[in-house]
């Protein structure tokens, strides 16, 4: 029997399908003698360090936890549950006491790379445990965390891990260890190591060892548009240039749940779905979505993002909702992260505005709950063309290498609202800036223009945001080839390159894209 700490945030229901896809039987922790009682335990934690900590105060677990570590029982933490084992965080500012198992604290990154550290990155084995047995050397985790550990003492480093710098990926003392990487969205392998805690009776490590592991892997995504059909299906849609009708009757690629198990299977680095209609149909009423999430997160074992819909809501009992109600409740239906699209740019307006953080926007409160590697803002631009910078007024102009419509040779990236119903005064630029200013984790950057068109991403507007953030950026919309997935990681920053309509067409398998990458010499995971 395993138990699991659940200390109320981030999605602990990945844990829980994982361990039951094992075949393991799982306990939540609801009092402290729960964890006392427990054979082995889980602690898997996502989100802000001192939330974290503070909860754990409230619920009076640190004396038990404490207990149960110094008698050297099974434990194992998943991210910033591995985290709390140790002193401090540079993320806590309160005295609140953590488990401080470990001698040393927890830093920020130092590096002029994108932070959040995000992505499918290698491990460097320090020790020999059955913890890892069975993974080999290529293998690659999936990390998304601002911070790591910083031991003081160097005989608990299991693995290390390079991000810009080695850092500490995973500690063993005994039978306690923890993980910075999540295995429980780490596919097959994170899945083994799963596999390994739960069922060796002796976890204890067997003496150093030394093995390199691989570098950060690139991202490919497999994007699925979800709405309702005429019909009232939930279906997956595609459209050109947000455009998913054909001849009259919207589009329908296939069942969300089942194509989101084959681009698993078929290798995708993360799956995002994004409830297109959920600007006009609240997320909460429209229960087919989570039951979506429910379904894919029990079979899935990647990143799982959810977009559509999130956003304030009054319904027409006049009960209010916060955007955090309903991020919340996707988070608890398998979402690791949400993504923000229409709300983000009202939000950005208001704050450039004023120049103020109101501390009660959807981004803010979400970040500050969640982390801020779970908000992921969407950007959906349309380009303006105009004949000379002058004319973009405050806009961030590009100068394309193709001129565009009557020989304009500049164009701005204008934000819109409502899928590309609606266009803002605000550029992309602007916004992505905005957004990070208020706590974004991730900048999913669409194109209406490439929407669709298999004609290749936008490198123009992928390099003008890239370079004005330092949070990842995912490229988004237009890819029609292989070739447009090197060409998008060879000629802008961007850490990850998304598709829809090639891999939902069957033009192009994910693999392909991955070979034909790994050909260029680009790092994929397979
Ligand atoms: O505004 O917070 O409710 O979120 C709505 C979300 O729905 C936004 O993220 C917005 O991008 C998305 N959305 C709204 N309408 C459409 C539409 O197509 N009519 N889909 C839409 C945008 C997503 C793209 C697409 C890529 C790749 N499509 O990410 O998947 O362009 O396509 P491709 O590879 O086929 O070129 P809110």
């Amino acid at each position: 029997m395993i138990t699991l700490l659940d200390y109320g945030a981030g999605n602990v229901r990945s844990v829980i399908n994982a361990v039951e896809r094992l075949g393991g039987s799982l306990k939540l922790v609801t009092r402290p003698e729960d964890i006392l009682s427990a054979d082995k335990l889980i602690f898997p934690g996502v989100g802000n360090y001192e939330s974290m900590i503070q909860i754990l105060n409230q619920k009076n677990y640190i004396e038990p936890l404490r207990e149960y570590l110094s008698a050297d029982r099974p434990f194992f933490g998943i991210c910033l549950g591995m985290q709390a084992l140790f002193q401090g965080s540079e993320e806590s500012v309160s005295s609140n006491e953590s488990l401080g198992f470990f001698k040393g604290r927890v830093a920020r990154f130092k590096t002029d790379l994108a932070v959040p550290h995000m992505g499918w990155n290698g491990i460097n084995i320090k020790q020999k445990s059955p913890l890892l047995s069975g993974v080999d050397s290529d293998a690659r985790f999936y990390f998304v965390h601002s911070y790591h550990l910083v031991p003081e003492d160097p005989s608990v480093i299991l693995t290390t891990t390079t991000y810009d710098y080695e850092f500490v990926s995973a500690v063993q003392k005994g039978n306690v260890m923890g993980t910075q990487f999540h295995p429980e969205k780490s596919g097959r392998v994170g899945l083994q190591l799963l596999e390994n805690f739960i069922g060796t009776k002796d976890l204890h490590a067997a003496g150093p060892t030394s093995i390199q592991g691989a570098g950060l892997a690139k991202r490919v995504i497999a994007c699925l548009d979800v709405r309702s059909n005429d019909d009232g299906d939930l279906v997956v849609t595609k459209g050109d240039q947000y455009d998913v009708r054909d001849k009259g009757n919207v589009r329908n690629l296939g069942q969300p749940v089942d194509l989101a198990k084959r681009y698993y299977e078929e290798g995708a680095d993360e799956i995002t779905f994004l409830n297109i209609t959920g600007f006009r149909d609240f997320p909460l009423k429209d229960m087919p979505m989570l039951k979506v999430l429910e379904e894919t997160s029990k079979n899935v074992f990647v990143p799982l993002t959810i977009g559509g819909g999130i956003r304030d809501y009054t319904d027409s009992n006049g009960q209010v909702y916060s955007a955090l109600d309903v991020a919340s409740q996707y988070f608890r239906s398998g979402a690791d992260k949400i993504s923000i699209g229409s709300d983000a740019v009202e939000v950005a307006l208001a704050y450039i505005a004023t120049g103020e953080k109101t501390g009660i926007s959807a981004i803010e409160e979400i970040s500050r709950v969640y982390g801020n590697q779970a908000v992921v803002i969407s950007i959906d631009p349309k380009r303006v063309w105009v004949d000379s910078p002058g004319q973009a007024g405050r806009h961030h102009v590009v100068k394309p290498s193709e001129p565009g419509p009557d020989g304009k040779a500049y164009c701005w990236y204008q934000c819109t609202v409502q899928g590309g119903r609606e266009t803002r005064d605000l550029d992309a630029v602007a916004l992505a800036t905005a957004c990070q200013a208020l706590g974004a984790g991730e900048i999913l950057l669409n194109c209406i223009d490439k929407d669709g068109t298999n004609s290749g991403f936008d490198l123009d507007l992928i390099n003008a945001v890239r370079a004005a953030v330092s949070i990842p950026v995912i490229a988004s919309s237009g890819a029609g080839c292989e070739a447009h997935f090197s060409e998008v990681f060879e000629q802008t920053g961007a850490e990850a390159a998304l598709a829809a309509g090639i891999f939902h067409r069957k033009e192009v398998p994910i693999q392909a894209v991955k070979a034909h990458l790994a050909q260029r010499g680009i790092a994929v995971r397979h």
